[in-house]
């Protein structure tokens, strides 16, 4: 079993441009180290419609949805070809409404087996149309793949198209809520609004502190969420870097103090993609025209370098196991 990079290079979903630079800023910091990494790899580079950015989006709610929904759909399908050709998909991506074609797609290579989301992030991105304060569509990637609007703090009025599209997103790959609210956790998330606030408390979704992880240590916290986890068969981890102290992630879209030390994340990513259930990671929101030396996909690459070889490690072991 191998590793396979799938690159995103759609930034629709971000209020800032440039994080579709993402994946060439960590290729250029992987050349910088003298890393071999993006030669050892197989590649595939989904669809971009960044074009559309030039263009005036009619959905204020949800800006771009509708070519987001079209680039979705490459992704997702990106996900279920890899996992259904034996190979663990490692997602690259700019803006983070990529996680809801991450996740339709693991759900149609699997549609029968249960999936926990371990999200590691300065925000929840539990946003709907119906509440979302900017628009930007990255913040919403959660309540699509959990099929929820939270109309009980409904504060917009979407138009029939901006619906039309949003349940598109809901639906994607195949009808239905893809995850379901006991089988998420959140890391790091310390960004939110109070209609997040409100659906995070109404659907009990497990939220660690950055207090709590730095008071347990990342082992016990490991455990504990695979312990919250323990009816999923499968997992996904999305790793947004802006779930980094600002200190650390200058050049991303909206860096947030108060976050994860570049230890803290790299600990955290090798210890929870060492369980065997983890069949995807994914990697979002670098942007390297905000930054200054490319100090984010440094930083960031390093973290991959550490989640990828701890991934490796369980992919020989199993190939050990089962020979
Ligand atoms: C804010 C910021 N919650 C929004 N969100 C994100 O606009 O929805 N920033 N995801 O990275
Ligand atoms: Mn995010
Ligand atoms: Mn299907
Ligand atoms: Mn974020």
């Amino acid at each position: 079993k191998r590793i396979k990079l799938i690159e995103v290079r759609s930034e629709l979903g971000a209020g800032t441009r440039g994080a579709s630079m993402g994946p060439d800023a960590l290729r250029v910091a992987c050349l910088n180290k003298g890393s071999d990494y993006f030669r050892r790899y197989n590649s595939v580079v989904t669809q971009d419609l960044n074009h559309v950015l030039f263009d005036k989006t009619p959905f204020r709610l949800a800006k771009h949805i509708d070519a987001i929904y079209t680039v979705q759909k490459g992704i997702a399908s990106a996900v279920e070809q890899t996992l259904r050709f034996g190979e663990f998909p490692l997602v690259l991506a700019g803006d983070h409404s990529s996680a809801n074609a991450t996740i339709a797609g693991i759900k149609a290579a699997y549609p029968h087996k249960t999936l926990g989301v371990i999200w590691i992030d300065a925000h929840a991105d539990i946003h709907s149309p119906y509440t979302t304060p900017s628009g930007n569509v990255h913040g919403m990637p959660l309540a699509a793949s959990l099929g929820e609007d939270n109309l009980p703090c409904q504060r917009n009025q979407p138009d029939a198209d901006t619906e039309f599209f949003w349940r598109r997103l809901q639906n994607l790959a195949e009808p239905g809520p893809k995850l379901r609210p006991e089988h998420l956790v959140y890391v790091a998330v310390r960004d939110t609004e109070e209609e997040e606030n409100a659906v995070i408390e109404r659907l009990n979704i497990k939220w660690i502190k950055l207090d709590e992880f730095q008071a347990k240590g990342s082992r016990r916290l490991v455990r504990e969420i695979y312990e919250h986890l323990r009816y999923c068969d499968l997992v996904y981890i999305s790793f947004d870097v802006d779930s980094l102290d600002s200190e650390f992630s200058k050049g991303t879209g909206t860096p947030v103090e108060k976050g994860l030390y570049l230890s803290e994340a790299e600990n955290l990513c090798q210890d929870l993609l060492e369980n065997d259930r983890v069949v995807c990671f994914e990697m979002v929101e670098i942007n390297p025209t905000l930054d200054n030396e490319n100090t984010m996909a440094k930083n960031a690459f390093n973290i991959l370098e550490k989640a990828t070889a701890a991934i490796e490690r369980r992919l020989r072991l199993e190939e050990v196991v089962s020979r």
